[in-house]
């Protein structure tokens, strides 16, 4: 059975909050029941039985509400790019499809809730952390330990970013995705599953210490400045939600209504270290929110009004400005969080990936930089102007770009079409492909991170049969293969609680 995760998502429209009366499930007719038959065999198990998602998003019509059934008809047909949603037209006829369609809009047997008592009820914690020494119980240095996610076989690798050596090995919730999360101080991360689950995990003992379900469709958490607070954005239901970053205990549900009362899904959320507050792209209302941690919060939002959508956005060096995207513009807008206003347009040829731009120094000047999803091009803009320097072609369209202060490369992915073997290193001060690596010819590789202190780049092959490839950063010298099913990203922690130069926030 093939796959169909992420796919439908790109093109999920409004949805409602939770606490909206749910649509009543019609009669099932006998096209229904072949239907609901074929959704059991070729889309369950990414989407979930229900519909309610899972490794793939959820299928309901409150999440296809502003989807033509004509545009879900062709992903199923011919699959979707920039994402793993794959054809189907080899497997189903047009009327099978149609039929699937149709399904796909009725509501669910079960109404797609998830509210505090369900949140409160899949709340578990694993490890009494009071009765836990607060030292790293390994040799490995804390602030050089990676955390390695294997997406093919749903685990964890938590590895020695000195030796490379595994210390442990565990499994996690089915399809984590995005960047895991740090405490402050490096000893505990955070794990967000796309289908809503939440995990602390204590790397100085090694051990799960709590995890909830906050949601149905989640997209990604941030970990406040100070340690306390957790917030997670969601999709499904579209809120925010805050947990006791301690234990992960519920602390407060915000619905992301705009100002004019419409339900929005959440896009991405962050922390901004400097301004000790969350900041919050929504999706279907052309809003940002400041979330302020500071103090004795009451994560009231700040709303700013922007000029479109968000998908995502990437901060400047000093957390004033926002660089966002936006799906449906194409473009991107710099958004003032001091002055809570958009104050120019961006350039972009296409959306990037989420928290996939990174910036660096070039001439004196900070520069940022993002592969986009759709086109292979990785666009290079002057952080003082906001205006574009250049577009560096590549082989194809790119997912991830990493670098470190200690490199004079950004390393990016050729992620789609034929050349998604290619890796290449771009020289932060000429702006061109200095060095193109193929670390295994024909399989796909993509996502680097760097150690610590910046002498090695850990590169990944999103393959069953892939690897964890250690290469020395300035020789380019492959200095160890690991075998791992699809690692898909990899976080330093000392990188990531800096959060460094050339690492994503
Ligand atoms: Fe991601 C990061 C959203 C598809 C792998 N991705 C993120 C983040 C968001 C996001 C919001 C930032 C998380 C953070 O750091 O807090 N991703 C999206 C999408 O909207 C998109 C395009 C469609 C979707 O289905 O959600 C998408 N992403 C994918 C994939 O298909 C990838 C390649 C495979 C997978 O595992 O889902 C993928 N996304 C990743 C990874 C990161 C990520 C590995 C972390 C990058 C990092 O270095 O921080």
């Amino acid at each position: 059975m093939r796959l169909i995760p992420f796919a439908l998502l790109l093109l999920t429209g409004a949805i409602q909050a939770a606490e909206a009366p749910a649509p009543v499930a019609p009669t099932p007719t006998a096209a229904m029941h072949e239907a609901a038959a074929l959704y059991k065999q070729h889309c369950q198990s990414c989407h979930g039985a229900q519909r309610f998602g899972a490794a793939g998003p959820a299928l309901l019509p409150e999440s296809l509400g502003r989807i033509k059934p004509a545009e879900v008809r062709a992903v199923i047909r011919d699959g979707r790019p920039a994402s793993q949603m794959t054809g189907y037209s080899e497997l189903l006829d047009a009327s099978q499809i149609d039929a699937l369609v149709d399904y796909l809009y009725q509501p669910a047997a079960t109404a797609p809730v998830w509210k505090t008592p369900d949140i409160r009820a899949s709340h578990k914690i694993l490890a009494d952390l009071a009765s836990l020494p607060s030292t790293p119980q390994h040799d490995a240095d804390p602030l050089n330990l990676f955390v390695v996610v294997e997406a093919g076989d749903h685990h964890v690798t938590i590895l020695d970013g000195d030796t490379f050596d595994p210390l442990t090995r565990f499994a996690s919730h089915f399809a984590l995705h995005g960047g895991p999360k740090f405490s402050p101080d490096g000893r505990f991360v955070y794990f967000a599953s796309r289908d809503g689950w939440i995990s602390l995990y204590d790397l100085h003992n090694l051990r799960m210490i709590a995890e909830v379900r906050v949601g149905l469709n989640t997209r990604n958490l941030a970990v406040s400045n100070d340690g306390r607070w957790v917030l997670v954005g969601n999709y499904l239901p579209g809120n925010l939600v805050v947990l006791d970053a301690r234990d992960l205990s519920l602390v407060k549900i915000i619905p992301t209504l705009g100002q004019d009362g419409s339900a929005s899904r959440v896009s991405a959320v962050y922390t901004a270290p400097p301004r000790d507050s969350f900041v919050v792209a929504l999706k279907d209302v052309q809003e940002v929110w400041e979330l302020s941690y500071a103090g004795e919060p009451d994560f009231q939002p700040r709303r700013i009004v922007a000029k479109d959508y968000l998908d995502d956005f990437s901060f400047t060096p000093d957390y004033r400005y926002l660089l966002a995207t936006s799906r449906k513009a194409g473009g991107g807008q710099v958004i003032d969080l001091d002055g809570g206003e958009p104050v120019a347009s961006i350039e972009l040829p296409g959306m990037p990936h989420l928290g996939s731009g990174i910036y660096w120094k070039r001439n004196g000047h900070w520069v940022f930089a993002t592969p986009n999803i759709s086109t292979g091009l990785i666009s290079v803009i002057d952080l003082q102007t906001w205006k574009l320097i250049t577009e560096i072609p590549t082989a194809g369209p790119g997912f991830f770009m990493r670098s470190h202060a200690n490199s004079p490369y950004a390393w990016t992915d050729v992620f789609f079409g034929p050349n998604n073997d290619q890796v290449l290193l771009i020289d932060k001060q000429t702006l061109k492909v200095a060095h193109t690596l193929r670390p295994m010819p024909g399989k796909n590789a993509a996502h680097v991170e760097f150690t610590h202190d910046g002498r090695y780049a850990l590169l990944s092959v999103w393959d069953r049969d892939g690897a964890l490839i250690v290469y020395d950063s300035q020789t380019l010298e492959e200095v160890k293969r690991i075998p791992m099913n699809k690692p898909s990203g990899k976080y330093n922690v000392g990188n990531k609680i800096e959060f460094a130069e050339g690492t994503s926030h």
